[in-house]
């Protein structure tokens, strides 16, 4: 019970949680099913490069999306690599600065100039007005970050494409079984890259995937993965070491299985969350759009001017009961020292993204944190509000 200020932690008190409760735990499938992957791996003698696992993974996912082609990759910044060289982007490509730094990444680590663009305050994805300010000769594609799972403005991003001959991609990571009008990722621009980290609502371990309807693209793709060979001593495309192996596939077999118990709870959590802190002032939860599939994989707290506590206040308060909220994607990708050196002036053609990566707190959902668990956080934060 919380009755003083002297009952919170950051007060001296004792943390509400003896465990730690993260932001992206991972959601696990059945042990016992992975098990029996694991006895069919020792039988096959098959490891890698396109086993079987792999190949009923990538078509057990492009059916989930509806889409043609799933290449699995052994992570999702491989896999955003791999599909910004498949479409041969060069110079400069536009993408939002507030997103995980692998987006910017994946373009400068190929030597591609990655132009932050400003994003829209509700929704958090892509502004297509300022990406249209952002574009020079040099422009050769968009990314879109499908950010919280909540669909970038596909059609707008796809109407610039199409006027100014530019490739358009998705960074999809947080998107899978997510969907745009009705239509489920996976089905936008030329590709879209999806992550399966340990903290993603669908988890490999560690994996990734390109999901697209090019047949062209998907085959250059399957290559770029595996060294460009085509068949024994054939390399007929530059390439990497993009694979996924079997043991990551199995868990990604296991999970999907998963994947309806994960976002019950995940919506529960959320809709848990929306109850709890109603009324309190200056707080809000990110809403997503009701008629579209959700995953609902990220709990967002936008901490607004009107709130009396701050949000790095917030973020101390809540660490202090165990409680470990994050500031994803603070400061924005502009500000990380790679980029900052490379813009010192972006920040002022992203107000947006200042204000929003300034306001954000992402708070612990998933299969390992239960509703009650969830209305006491919102317990502390009432308090924290009540006693400030
Ligand atoms: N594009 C976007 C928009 C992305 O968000 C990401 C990845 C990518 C591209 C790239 O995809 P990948 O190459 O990663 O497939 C994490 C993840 O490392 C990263 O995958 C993810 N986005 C990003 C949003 O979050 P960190 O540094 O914040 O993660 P970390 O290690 O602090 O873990 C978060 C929390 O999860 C911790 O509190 C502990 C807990 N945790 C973590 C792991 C790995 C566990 O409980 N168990 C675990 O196994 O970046």
């Amino acid at each position: 019970k919380i009755n003083s200020k002297a009952d919170l932690a950051i007060n001296g008190s004792a943390p509400a949680f003896i465990e730690k409760l993260h932001v992206g735990r991972p959601n696990m499938g059945d042990k016992a099913a992975f098990q029996k992957y694991v006895d069919q791996i020792f039988e096959n003698h098959w490891l890698s490069n396109n086993g079987p696992l792999v190949q009923e993974l990538e078509h057990r996912i492009a059916e989930h999306h509806q889409a043609k082609n799933c290449i699995a990759m052994c992570n999702g910044t491989i896999a955003l690599e791999i599909a910004i060289r498949a479409l041969d982007l060069t110079g400069e490509v536009i993408l939002p600065s507030y997103t995980f730094i692998a987006t910017a990444h994946a373009l400068h680590w190929q030597e591609i100039t990655p132009v932050f663009a400003d994003i829209d305050p509700v929704t958090h994805c892509l502004d297509p007005a300022s990406v249209r300010k952002m574009i020079t000769p040099k422009t050769a594609g968009i990314i879109g970050v499908h950010l919280w799972g909540h669909a970038a403005p596909v059609n707008e991003l796809q109407q610039i494409a199409d006027e100014h001959g530019l490739k358009l991609m998705f960074d999809a990571a947080h998107a899978f079984g997510c969907s745009y009008k009705g239509k489920m990722i996976g089905n936008f621009g030329q590709a879209e890259v999806l992550s399966f980290h340990a903290t993603k609502f669908f988890n490999t371990f560690e994996g990734g995937a390109v999901l697209t309807n090019d047949d062209e693209l998907a085959e250059k793709m399957r290559l770029m993965r595996n060294f460009g060979f085509a068949g024994m001593d054939n390399v007929i495309h530059p390439g990497t070491n993009g694979k996924m192996t079997e043991i990551h596939a199995a868990m990604g077999l296991v999970n999907l299985d998963n994947v309806d118990k994960v976002i019950r709870r995940n919506e529960e959590n959320y809709r848990a969350y929306q109850k709890g802190i109603t009324g309190l002032p200056g707080l809000s939860i990110y809403t997503f759009d009701e008629n579209e599939k959700n995953n609902f994989q990220y709990v967002v707290l936008e901490v607004g001017d009107d709130c009396p506590v701050s949000r790095d206040e917030i973020i101390e308060a809540l660490h202090a009961e165990n409680i470990l909220a994050r500031k994803y994607f603070w400061p924005g990708c502009h500000k990380m020292l790679p980029y900052r050196e490379l813009y010192p002036h972006a920040g002022l053609l992203l107000p947006i993204t200042q204000r929003v990566a300034e306001k954000v707190v992402v708070i612990p959902t998933g299969t390992s944190v239960t509703p009650d668990e969830v209305s006491f956080i919102c317990q502390v934060l009432i308090k924290l509000v009540e006693f400030s």
